[in-house]
């Protein structure tokens, strides 16, 4: 979370109740980025209320990779959703991509975006040749690679070693899982641009920052290290939402 004090209590409540209804035990951990705004207020009173929302802040703004990467680190629970506090997707898809999860086996579920139409030609142009270059560079084509939906079992953020700092997270991690022999499977979600809020994330320093780390973790993203072994029978939805 950065600055979003416009977005902040609704997305929580809209998690709240998502999570309520599809898992018996819960938290939320949401990573404040040094905002400046009022969004750690807002959020230090929601955790005042449930303590199963929890906070941890930035002294300086670190951006992205390294915002997830505090995130990652203090989840606690067996399966980990990683969500943009602008709210990008309702937080109800949860119970389908759980399902997914079960049905399949995977360890890991990627959203991609159905729609796009609405943010423009500019960004839908710069995500088609991301998509297109990670899929070239490390031979694993997926189709939104930068979408903020991704579920995952525990198992796959204690096996790999994430390094970006910046929007690259993204595709290390979907690179690094897979290299290590992660199953991964994508479903397709309702996308809702942002329409609160300033956007911070799609500036050309971003995109020139994700190139230089791109550079920097190049010969680690490419090292194939398959020590999982093929993924194990799906377990009963049961257990899913006993995790
Ligand atoms: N950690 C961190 N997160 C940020 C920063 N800027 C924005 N964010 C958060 O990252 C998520 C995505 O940022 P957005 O600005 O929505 O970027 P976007 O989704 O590419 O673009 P729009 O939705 O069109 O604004 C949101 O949850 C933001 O609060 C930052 O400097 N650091
Ligand atoms: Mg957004």
């Amino acid at each position: 979370m950065y600055n979003e004090a416009l977005n902040i209590e609704h997305a929580l409540a809209a998690a709240v109740e998502a999570l309520t209804k599809y898992a018996d035990d819960y938290e939320i951990v949401i990573v404040d980025d040094a905002s400046t705004d009022d969004s750690p207020a807002l959020v230090a009173r929601a955790a005042a209320e449930n303590p199963r929302i929890k906070m941890i802040r930035h002294a300086k703004n670190r951006k992205l990779g390294g915002t997830l990467r505090t995130g990652f680190a203090a989840a606690t629970k067996d399966v980990v959703l990683y969500m943009d506090a602008d709210l990008p997707f309702d937080p109800d898809v949860l119970g389908r991509a759980l399902r997914a999860m079960h049905v399949t086996g995977a360890d890991l579920i990627a959203g991609y975006r159905l729609d796009r139409t609405m943010e423009g030609w500019r960004r839908a142009i710069y995500s088609y040749f991301y998509n297109g270059l990670i899929g070239m560079l490390f031979g694993w084509p997926h189709r939104d690679i930068n979408f903020s939906f991704k579920l995952m079992k525990r198992e796959v953020l204690e096996a790999i070693e994430l390094r970006s700092e910046g929007s690259l997270i993204d595709a290390e991690l979907i690179v690094k899982a897979k290299n290590r022999g992660f199953a991964i499977q994508q479903i397709g979600l309702d996308y809702f641009p942002r329409i609160r809020g300033t956007s911070h994330l799609s500036s050309p320093s971003v995109i020139f920052k994700i190139l230089a780390e791109l550079v920097r973790l190049y010969p680690e993203m490419r090292a194939r290290n398959p020590q999982t072994p093929a993924p194990p029978a799906p377990r009963p939805m049961k257990d899913l939402k006993e995790a």
